[in-house]
């Protein structure tokens, strides 16, 4: 089974990987450079299902990263939650008002205004993905802003006019604004390869929890491949996942222990229902998952 590998990956990491403080103050076992892969052929997804993983959630982060926005509003009035620590952290901090997560959330859902001041995440992913900004020198040797690049836009052109292009990359490491960010971008490089008809890519993310990041992660790259390829016409091929530091937190223990006592169960496949007319056009009810018949979900703290 596909799954196996990202199972032996947690077993190894767990059992061999070196232990160090990080930056939560958790602490981690962790390996420097990891591959996974997997052959996306016939709908093939890599869901994992050694445990109930909420592919809707990561499919609606996923959309809203195309939509260029980085405020969690959109996301939080779908209920999704994943985003909502960083923008209540910072609130809590830049006010000393100790209101609780839940209360800040409600009042991101139902405040415009509140949320336009607190809710976002600096130039996150759909910002760099969407409009990278740019800078127009002047004669005078000042510079202001020039348009934004659409990155995806460009790769779906690029994608179709020109396929055997070496140059086909999705970047979110903008290293001028990493200090804006609420959490600079893990999933941070994309590269696209067209062979034989087929779309493959190789992901590098450079730091990945692999009990409750990677799960996600895995799903949002292959989603991301399977809409690039409908829209180029091409068949969806191999994801080939790399990490760099790639860790276990130590109070993940009880997770690792139960699902490596697990068997993967089906073969998931996803079935994308119609063609939107462009990439930024997909919506969740397009998306249909079939044979996830998934152990059930186990719970671990989140570090933040
Ligand atoms: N992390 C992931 N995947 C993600 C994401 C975060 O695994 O998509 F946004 C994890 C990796 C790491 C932490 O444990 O979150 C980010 O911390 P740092 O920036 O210190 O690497």
């Amino acid at each position: 089974h596909p799954e196996q590998q990202y199972l032996d990956l947690m077993r190894r990491i767990w059992e061999h990987g070196s232990e160090r403080v990080d930056r939560t103050g958790i602490g981690t076992r962790s390996v420097m450079g990891a591959m996974l892969r997997y052959d996306l052929a016939d709908g093939a997804m890599p869901l994992v299902t050694t445990k109930r993983v909420y592919w809707k959630t990561a499919t609606r982060e996923l959309l809203w990263f195309l939509t260029g926005e980085t405020n969690i509003r959109p996301l939080v009035l779908q209920g999704v939650k994943i985003w909502n620590d960083w923008p209540h952290a910072r609130y809590v901090k830049e006010t000393g008002d100790e209101i609780a997560l839940e209360e800040f959330v409600r009042r991101i859902a139902e405040d415009e205004q509140f949320a336009a001041r607190w809710g976002d995440l600096g130039p996150v992913y759909g910002k760099q993905w969407v409009d990278w900004p740019t800078y127009r020198y002047r004669p005078d040797g000042l510079y202001e802003r020039g348009p934004g690049i659409n990155q995806v836009a460009l790769l779906v052109e690029s994608l179709r006019d020109n396929p055997g292009s070496r140059r086909h990359i999705l970047e979110g490491w903008n290293v001028a604004e990493l200090d804006r960010m609420a959490l600079p971008p893990c999933h941070k490089t994309y590269q696209y390869h067209v062979a034989d008809g087929r779309l493959n890519c190789v992901l590098y993310q450079r730091s990945c929890d692999v009990a409750l990041g990677l799960p996600f992660n895995m799903w949002s790259a292959a989603l991301l491949q399977r809409l690039l390829a409908q829209q180029c016409e091409l068949e969806p091929g191999e994801l080939v996942w790399m990490g760099g530091d790639t860790h276990l937190y130590l109070n993940h223990a009880e997770l690792i222990a139960e699902q490596l006592s697990r068997e993967p169960q089906s073969r998931p496949r996803l079935e994308i229902l119609r063609k939107p007319p462009t990439i930024f056009d997909y919506r969740i009810e397009d998306f249909a998952v079939r044979d996830y018949t998934p152990h059930a979900p186990l719970k671990a703290p989140v570090a933040v």
